[in-house]
């Protein structure tokens, strides 16, 4: 049985799955890194759709169609910012994976791919966000049959090795 759970190095932007996660800000309105290169391939026409949705509080999850991306849905979450870690900082990006995996499970998503939320321009220290998002994964995944799979896609290197090794620490979850 093939591990319901993957670490990738990679471009979410051509992940062919259902579902692709965008760790975005809280106006929903663009900004850079992933959420930029998301808005970029997808067209005008996600811009104009997250208009509507009247932005998205840290930790809260919004689903829009994914337009020119191989994605067919595009799910905005915001991450925390980090400051000292005694914010809530932790629980806060906990409930980003919560949210996007109970909204996939509601539009009955089996493919869904993850960036690393909150630790580019966000400044989440990598090795506890990489232990918290395999963590919430694995939870969801055990009480849930619905996403099927879930694709963590690294853009480089190091949070590649960082999410491997945090999936690494942990038993495999099979089918
Ligand atoms: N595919 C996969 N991962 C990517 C890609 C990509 N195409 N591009 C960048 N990453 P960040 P945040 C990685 O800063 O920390 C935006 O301006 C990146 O290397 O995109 O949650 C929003 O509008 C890093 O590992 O998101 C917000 O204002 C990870 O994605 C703010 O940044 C997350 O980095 C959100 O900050």
């Amino acid at each position: 049985m093939p591990a319901r759970i993957r670490v990738i190095q990679g471009d979410i932007t051509q992940q062919q799955v259902d579902a692709i996660v965008n760790a975005a800000n809280n106006s929903l309105l663009g900004g850079g890194g992933v959420d930029g290169a998301i808005h970029r391939v997808a067209g005008p026409a996600l811009l104009a759709e997250c208009r509507q949705l009247n932005g998205c509080a840290t930790g809260e999850a919004k689903i829009t169609r994914g337009y020119n991306l191989p994605a067919k849905w595009v799910i905005h979450t915001v991450g925390p910012v980090w400051q000292n870690g005694e914010q809530g900082e932790a629980e806060l990006l906990a409930v980003c994976y919560r949210n996007c995996l109970a909204l996939a499970a509601q539009y009955s998503l089996r493919t869904i791919a993850f960036p690393s939320i909150s630790t580019g321009a966000y400044g989440f220290p990598l090795v506890q966000a990489a232990k918290i998002a395999v963590r919430e994964i694995q939870s969801f995944l055990a009480i849930d049959s619905l996403p099927k799979t879930v694709t963590i896609v690294c853009f480089n290197d190091s949070v590649y090795q960082q999410y491997s090794n945090s999936l690494d620490s942990t038993i495999p979850l099979k089918d």
